[in-house]
Parts: C-alpha cells; sequence; structure tokens
C-alpha cells in the first residue's frame, strides 16, 4: 500500500495501475473511527432494512443487477486498470457479479421459518430473522465477484454491511456500491470502508457489534482476523485460497484437459484462489499432454489487459512477482524440476514497466517440492507424473490446502474413487474452476472455514428463534 497525504487531515491509498505504473485513483486510507462510525450507521439502517418486505429487496438487487450489465463496459475497464487482467475477464467478472445479485434476489424470501405441531407441546415455530451488521474483508484477485459473493446473501436476508475493499483495488467496489445505491438501496445497508487491512480490516474484525465477519485473503491474515472474531463471538466465513490439483487420466482426452490446464492455470494470470495449481498426468499421456500445453502456452498474448487480442495481463503487485520467481527459481536451483517455457521476468518494451512474467510450466515437478505444496498465485503450471490413481490422489491431497481439485477421465470408477477421496470443498470432473453461484463454495483444511454461495449461504446469516405456543 502506499498512502499519501492529500489534505490536511486525510490521508489516502494510491492504485496504480499494475500494467504500466500510472496513477489510476485514490481512495481515502480509513481509520477506527470511520469503522466506528459505518458499524453504528449500518445498525441504525438494519431496524428498517431487517423489516422491508424480502419483495423489495429482491426488486433492489435484480434492479441493481440490470444496472451494472448497462454498465458492464465502463466497470470492466475499470477493473482492468486497477487489478491488470485482461478486458474480456474484466467483462466476464462484472456479469457475473450481476448474475449473483440477480440469485440472491430470486432467493432472497426462502429460508423464513418452519413450523409443526405436536400434540404435548402444541404449536412448534422456527423464525429464522437476521442477525444485524455483518462485516466483509475482500482481496484484489476478483474483487468484483467475491463483493458479489459477500453482499448477496447478507442483503438479501435483511441484514446490513460494512465492506472493506482490498487497499490496491478498490475502485471497481466502489462503482458496485454505487450501482446498488441507485438501485435503491439505503447507503447506511452497505458501508464501504477503504484503507488498509492493519487499520481497517483489523478494526473491522475486533469491532464488538458485527454479528458476522466473511473474509477472503491469506490464511495467515486469516488465522489473524479469526482470532479477533473469536475474541468478540462473531460468526466467521473464511476462504483462504488453494493449491488445486487437476489429475489427467490415460483415457482422458488430451486436448481437452490440455485446453483446461492452460485456461484453468493462466486466467486472471494465475491469482485465483481455485486456478490449477498443480497437474499429476498418467505416465502413458505425459508426452503428448506436455507437448500439446506447450503449443498453447506458445501462443498466449501477454500484455496491458486493455489492449485487443491480450490473453494474460502482468501480477496485481511487484510483491506477487517476486514471491512467484523464488518459487521457480528454488525448484530449479534444488534440482526438483525442469522449465520448458518462461520462468523469468521480462524486462524489454512492452513490459518494462509493469509486474508482468512470462507464462511458465515446470515439468518432471518432484510433488514434494514447495512449487507443488504452496498457493502459487501466479503464472506457473507445475506439472509430475504419476503411475497409479492412488498415487495421483495422495499427492494432491498432499497439501495443507483443500480447496478444490479435478479429475479427467471417462471412467465411472476412477471418477468415483476421486469424488469420495481428494480432500477437497469441491471437486470437477472434465473441467475446472467454474463457480456458479447456486453451489456452495468453500475449502477443507486451511483452505478456510464455512461455505458461500448456495441457498444454504442464506442460513448463515440468519439466527433461528424457536416458538412454542400451548394449544
Ligand atoms: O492477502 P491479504 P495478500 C493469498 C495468495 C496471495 C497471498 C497474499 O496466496 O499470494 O494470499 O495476498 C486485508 N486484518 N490470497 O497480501 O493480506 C487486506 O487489506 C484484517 C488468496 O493480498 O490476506 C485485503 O483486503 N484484514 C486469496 C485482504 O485482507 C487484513 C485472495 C486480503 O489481503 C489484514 C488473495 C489484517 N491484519 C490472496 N491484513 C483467495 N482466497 O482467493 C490484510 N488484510
Amino acid at each position: 500500500m502506499t498512502t499519501q497525504p492529500v489534505t490536511g487531515e486525510r490521508e489516502s491509498c494510491a492504485v496504480f495501475n499494475p500494467a504500466d505504473g500510472s496513477l489510476v485513483g485514490s481512495v481515502p486510507a480509513g481509520t477506527a473511527d470511520d469503522v466506528d462510525d459505518a458499524v453504528r450507521r449500518a445498525w441504525e439502517s438494519f431496524q428498517i432494512w431487517s423489516r422491508s418486505d424480502p419483495l423489495d429487496r429482491s426488486k433492489i438487487l435484480f434492479t441493481a443487477g440490470r444496472l451494472v450489465r448497462e454498465d458492464q463496459k465502463n466497470l470492466a475497464h475499470l477493473l482492468t486498470r486497477e487489478q491488470g487482467k485482461p478486458l474480456r475477464e474484466s467483462m466476464n467478472e462484472i456479469a457475473g457479479f450481476a448474475r449473483v445479485m440477480e440469485y440472491y434476489a430470486s432467493i432472497s424470501g426462502i429460508m423464513q421459518g418452519d413450523y409443526g405441531v405436536n400434540a404435548s407441546y402444541g404449536h412448534m415455530m422456527v423464525k429464522r430473522q437476521p442477525l444485524g451488521v455483518c462485516a466483509a474483508i475482500i482481496p484484489w484477485n476478483m474483487p468484483a465477484l467475491i463483493m458479489g459473493w459477500k453482499i448477496g446473501p447478507v442483503l438479501a436476508t435483511g441484514n446490513t454491511m460494512v465492506l472493506k475493499p482490498s487497499t490496491t483495488a478498490p475502485l471497481t467496489c466502489l462503482a458496485l456500491a454505487g450501482h446498488l445505491y441507485q438501485a435503491g438501496l439505503p447507503e447506511s445497508a452497505l458501508r464501504m470502508v477503504t484503507g488498509s487491512g492493519e487499520v481497517v480490516g483489523e478494526a473491522l474484525a475486533r469491532h464488538p457489534d458485527i454479528r458476522s465477519l466473511s473474509f477472503t485473503g491469506a490464511v495467515s491474515t486469516g488465522i489473524q482476523v479469526a482470532e479477533h472474531a473469536a475474541k468478540t463471538l462473531k460468526k466467521t466465513i473464511l476462504e483462504l485460497g488453494g493449491s488445486d490439483a487437476m489429475i489427467v487420466c490415460h483415457d482422458a482426452d488430451t486436448e481437452a484437459a490440455a485446453k483446461g490446464a492452460v485456461s484453468g492455470r493462466f486466467f486472471n494470470c494465475g491469482q485465483t484462489c481455485t486456478a490449477i495449481k498443480r497437474v499429476f498426468v498418467d505416465s502413458r499421456i505425459y508426452d503428448s499432454f506436455i507437448h500439446r500445453v506447450q503449443e498453447l502456452v506458445g501462443k498466449l498474448v501477454v500484455g496491458d489487459g486493455l489492449k485487443t487480442g491480450t490473453d494474460m495481463g502482468p501480477l496485481h503487485t511487484i510483491r506477487q512477482r517476486e514471491n512467484v520467481h523464488s518459487l521457480v527459481q528454488g525448484t530449479v536451483d534444488n534440482n526438483q524440476g525442469t522449465i520448458l517455457a518462461g520462468g523469468y521476468i521480462p524486462d524489454t518494451p512492452p513490459y518494462q514497466y509493469g509486474n508482468f512474467y512470462l507464462p511458465t510450466i515446470l515439468t518432471d515437478v518432484d510433488p514434494d517440492a514447495p512449487v507443488m505444496k504452496e498457493e502459487v498465485f501466479g503464472p506457473v503450471l507445475p506439472v509430475s507424473v504419476f503411475d497409479t490413481l492412488s498415487d495421483a490422489i495422495e499427492h494432491a491431497n498432499a497439501t495443507r490446502y483443500g480447496l478444490g481439485a479435478s479429475i479427467w477421465t471417462h471412467d465411472m470408477r476412477t471418477i468415483n474413487q476421486a469424488i469420495q477421496d481428494l480432500d477437497a470443498g469441491i471437486v470437477w470432473v472434465n473441467q475446472h474452476l467454474r463457480i456458479p453461484p447456486e453451489v456452495p463454495f468453500g475449502g477443507m483444511k486451511s483452505s478456510g472455514l464455512g461455505r458461500e454461495n448456495g441457498r444454504y449461504a442464506l442460513l448463515h446469516y440468519l439466527e433461528e428463534k424457536t416458538i412454542l405456543i400451548h394449544p
């Protein structure tokens, strides 16, 4: 984060374009007082919003979806400038945000309660009511979509929210909030507080008047946030990234698998929690698979995300690039894999001012190498060979993460074994990375706690009140 004084009293956080280092804009560096103020206003708003008709809340969410679709190009442009991803991906992410709003609009009134009658106890009712003010802390990699996942279930169930966007990519989130207000959402029902994680994020996690906290980010930050949240008894959802494995079996459609590996790894410059981070390939098709992946990677156009034809933009920050490059170098230096493509920082035009890293393939990688265990948040595809499915699954599970995994085969017995044995919150078959809002999303082990998305996400934001009426 860069802070610079703007007026005598306020500091701001500057937002830079990762493709060329130019200034895109700036936002206020919020303080703990700003968080306090936002929480107080969100509670005031809760008194009205929580009592509103779910149908009225639906109408606002639907309208917001429409307004966002109408402004898709401008929003996507802004997203690419502050985050770095190709415009095509930004367009999809903005459409994804709209879809999430529409999905929650369509289910806002469900899960309101249950009823039963019993000869001894009489009428038994369960009323589900919103918690109150909820908070969200979101990252920079998919800011629009993740904001949608956080606010959708909160607003649909009648809760209000204070949201902290990422320090380095907050502008699209602020613009999206503007569309929600324009659609009729009271400004106090969704308070945005910009600023650093250490100040604003920590103030949210520690705040005693927040009932739930949903966080997406690094494992270490998530643990810190959870400690503060536990001390103030907040319900917590943590989405902490992954090291997703892709297992390619001997009977897989090699062409589809190679394309899946390339799009699943290099999408968003590899900075997606459910990106393919490791590939295990059956020894019988290893050579043909690698050959095809190499061809496809060779065709990827790397550059400024705003330029037509760009397939992969820069990494979001220089720090991210340093982390990625050191993992690649460590693999080579320790003889744990070989570079087949990329593996270095380009410094000639047009790359010299941006955080670019070339799409990298590592072959014959030792399954125990750090590049196969940690979350490599960048454009690096490490590939390993396996002889038996059990070995592949064992390697896939040998990480602290458990977010997603995919199996590429047409054999039902293999699919069943993978579904049963992979430690992952989501298992794909012959695809990877896709996350529809209709189904739960979240991880096992260090990938986090709780689930977002799907109708059960509503339950996290509702608490039950039991009512017994004697006949
Ligand atoms: O994450 P941070 P960073 C992983 C990925 C990446 C690594 C570091 O491996 O390389 O994390 O990324 C706020 N109290 N993921 O440094 O710091 C921060 O301002 C409260 C995976 O960007 O965890 C931002 O809004 N909040 C991931 C958010 O936390 C704090 C997405 C995430 O930032 C805070 C992003 C604090 N003390 C990174 N410190 C995924 N799950 O998809 C920071 N924040």
